[in-house]
């Protein structure tokens, strides 16, 4: 199995879900604006869509899409304990916060890793985060340990890649303290350690 990662990217909650299994995998790292792989493969032939994460099963078979990458990896692997069961409400609580982050979290970073953005994009990117951020601080709020509980889930590994981009952009995290708590204790894993030391951080 091998991972095609950007360093930093939303591609590290994969690695780092696979770090959590605790399973042999290889990683390569992916210059997506060349468009190469560094063993200078072309990346458009593994993923059309340009972008990482890609996991690669064998095979030919490829798997694109983080959260997809993410939920394919811990039901696979159930006894790292990484996602509910499918079809328990838990389940549909940890999906629904993967969601969240994809779709508004994610997306609303866009504008401040885009070069040709003006300074006014990114302020409103900045502000469009904050909001983002005050939604998954109320849900912090009851003093939980992990976003949807006391059980550590993909969710977490998205969410805290994701929320930890605001020290690369210039967002003071300090303003979520509940968050930044979050941050921080996620940091601490020794997984996340190792994701950030393989992905030359
Ligand atoms: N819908 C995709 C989006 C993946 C995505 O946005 N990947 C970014 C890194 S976080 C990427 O590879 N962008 C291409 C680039 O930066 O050149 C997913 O959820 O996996």
């Amino acid at each position: 199995m091998k991972l095609f990662y950007k360093p930093g990217a939303c591609s590290m909650a994969s690695h780092i879900a696979l770090l959590e299994i605790g399973q042999a995998f290889d990683i390569e790292a992916v210059d997506t604006i060349e468009g190469r792989t560094a063993s200078d493969e072309d990346f458009l032939q593994i993923n059309p869509k340009g972008y990482v994460p890609v996991l690669e099963l064998g095979e030919g078979e490829i798997l694109t899409e983080g959260p997809a990458i993410l939920q394919f990896l811990a039901d696979r692997n159930q006894a790292a304990n990484l996602a509910p069961k499918p079809g328990t409400m838990a389940r549909a609580r940890m999906m629904e916060m993967l969601t969240f982050t994809s779709s508004e979290l994610h997306k609303a970073f866009g504008p401040l890793f885009r070069d040709a953005s003006s300074p006014e994009e990114k302020a409103k990117a900045r502000q469009a985060v904050a909001q983002k951020f005050d939604t998954v601080e109320k849900e912090l709020k009851d003093g939980r340990l992990y976003v949807t509980g006391e059980q550590f889930s993909i969710a977490d590994a998205y969410l805290f890649v994701v929320a930890n981009w605001a020290n690369f952009t210039d967002i003071d995290l300090a303003r979520w303290p509940k968050l930044s708590d979050f941050v921080a204790r996620i940091a601490d894993r020794p997984t996340v350690k190792a994701a950030f030391q393989r992905e030359g951080f």
